[in-house]
């Protein structure tokens, strides 16, 4: 017994020694700031603030005392390590200089105090610094990474004697997504939709790090839900095979005690998986490994991970009930979406049988017979079960949970599910829209779905009408990379009781480039 638990623990660690040689040497580039702004409160704007350019521009020449302050203005979003170049300007410094820097990827990080922040996630991720400096002239190199297009510097103290003046702000910009492998896209597209594709692919970029990041201020981290859209977005843009081939080595090689994948996973200070358990993202292995082996043909990867996306299969089925149905017992098993009242057992219905299919497939390619049959089995009990037990024929819509809930993501995954007889997926989806459901979307993770289940069923139109209803609305708010969360009727929706920690750069977010370059060029 203790020798299997040796040899497993060897093999993980192999697995995570595998992905630790891939990690990616990482792009940089300097970007210098593009304006001088400020934040205007304005009710008509996104959040409530608009960006306005100073009258003054010349931000060198700028003389600052204590009390002033300066907001600059990238003219992009960046992920990347800050420096300045501050002198003194008047007599010899008899003080040290205090500043205060804040990043925001938005005006609102600009102008609302973080003081004032009450949300449910750590302040941390808020990005600012304090700084000291106590010999000038000097040049300042931040330790950390920020991701900001804004920098706000506050000068919150000289002395009588002295003011200073910036002579060099600079970002040095990085990533591991290589912009000269996109491919351009055919005159042909709207130029509506290449500005989508441009801003989706900039968002992809700037998560692309030694991972694929979920968000670049915060989470930083990856986690397998959001890997799984950005890894389909990668193969058609920038298409860096080994990241995703290393992410997938870091979740096989670290999962939880009983062998399921975790949620996700951090880098430092040494490779390990969070303790979070999804019962949905755990199965999005199987369709990661699907979509890689797909794109890759790399059989030798394929044959070594199936084990892994096999036992998320045998986990996942351990909690079908004597009907077939996923148990809902629990309030965070499943992620689907932050709907805070959306019931998950029949959208986890959709992923689980979404995922048998997908395996079966890999089944199939890696040649195990007795896996194929187990997993057909189980795809035929799980579908029956969604269609007798699910689906309710009176009010044409699959019901969730004992209250029988309909909700947008339960009709979402279970067409992507694919389990009613031909053409009704079709039929469902335009009665989603006809009669929609009050329990609705509320992330771009979500809405990603919606896209790709119309356009599975070739309603490319409303696919498209619903992305420029959608991303195109983020574009028309300022979107410079696309966000985490996003409603068009509620514009500071945030799960986390502030807009400020919202990720304004989000890998769920980036597949409009996936949409356009699969289905639409
Ligand atoms: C949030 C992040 C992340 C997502 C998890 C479930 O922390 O937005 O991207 O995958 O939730």
């Amino acid at each position: 017994m203790k020798q299997e638990g040796d040899w497993s623990m060897l093999i993980n660690q192999l697995m995570v020694d595998k992905a630790e040689a891939l990690i990616p040497e990482l792009v940089a580039s300097i970007a210098e700031p593009q304006a001088v702004v400020e934040i205007v409160a304005d009710d008509a704007a996104f959040q409530g603030w608009r960006v306005e350019q100073a009258e003054d521009q010349d931000w060198k020449e700028r003389v600052l005392g204590k009390g002033d302050h300066i907001v600059l203005d990238f003219g992009n979003h960046l992920v990347g390590y800050v420096s300045l170049k501050v002198k003194p300007v008047g007599s010899p410094p008899d003080a040290p200089l205090k500043l205060k820097l804040t990043f925001g990827e938005m005006p609102c990080e600009i102008a609302e105090s973080f003081e004032s922040y009450d949300g449910w996630l750590s302040s941390s991720w808020l990005q600012e610094e304090t700084i000291f400096v106590d010999v000038l002239p000097a040049e300042i190199k931040l330790p950390r990474r920020y991701t900001f297009r804004f920098i706000k510097i506050d000068v919150l103290d000289t002395s009588k004697k002295y003011n200073v003046s910036f002579e060099q702000v600079e970002c040095k910009a990085v990533t591991s997504g290589d912009s000269s492998r996109i491919a351009p896209l055919p005159d042909s597209l709207s130029n509506e939709l290449a500005v989508m594709d441009k801003i989706a692919i900039k968002t992809l970029q700037d998560c692309m790090q030694s991972v694929f990041e979920d968000g670049p201020k915060r989470d930083r981290r990856l986690w397998i839900g959001d890997l799984r859209l950005q890894a389909q977005a990668n193969y058609l843009t920038f298409n860096n095979l080994d990241l995703v081939k290393r992410c997938l080595y870091l979740f096989a090689g670290m999962r939880l005690e009983d062998g399921a994948v975790g949620a996700c996973v951090f880098e430092k200070p040494h490779a390990h998986v969070d303790d979070t358990r999804l019962y949905d993202y755990a199965l999005f292995f199987v369709a990661c490994l699907y979509d890689y082996y797909v794109e890759s043909k790399d059989m030798a990867t394929l044959l070594e991970l199936w084990p892994v996306a096999m036992e998320q299969i045998e986990i996942a089925v351990q909690r079908l009930d004597e009907q077939g149905i996923v148990r809902d017992d629990e309030t965070w098993w499943s992620f689907i979406d932050w709907h805070p009242e959306l019931n998950k057992q029949a959208p986890t219905q959709g992923v689980l049988i979404y995922c048998l299919k997908q395996g079966l497939e890999l089944a199939r390619m890696v040649g195990e017979s007795d896996k194929q049959k187990y997993i057909e089995t189980q795809i035929e009990r799980t579908s029956r079960a969604a269609v007798t037990q699910l689906w309710d024929e009176e009010r044409g819509f699959f019901v969730s949970g004992s209250k029988r809930q309909i909700s947008w993501a339960s009709q979402i995954w279970l067409v992507l599910a694919d389990v009613l007889p031909v053409g009704e997926n079709a039929a469902l989806l335009d009665r989603l829209f006809e009669t929609p459901p009050a329990i609705g979307m509320t992330t771009p993770y979500m809405y990603h779905h919606l896209i790709e289940a119309l356009f599975s069923v070739g309603s490319r139109e409303k696919a498209v009408e619903q992305m420029q209803a959608y991303w195109g609305e983020m574009i028309k708010d300022g979107a410079d990379t696309f966000w985490e969360l996003y409603n068009p009727e509620d514009k500071k929706l945030s799960p986390y009781g502030s807009n400020l920690i919202n990720s304004y750069c989000h890998a769920w977010s980036c597949t409009p480039t996936y949409f356009i370059r699969k289905y639409l060029i």
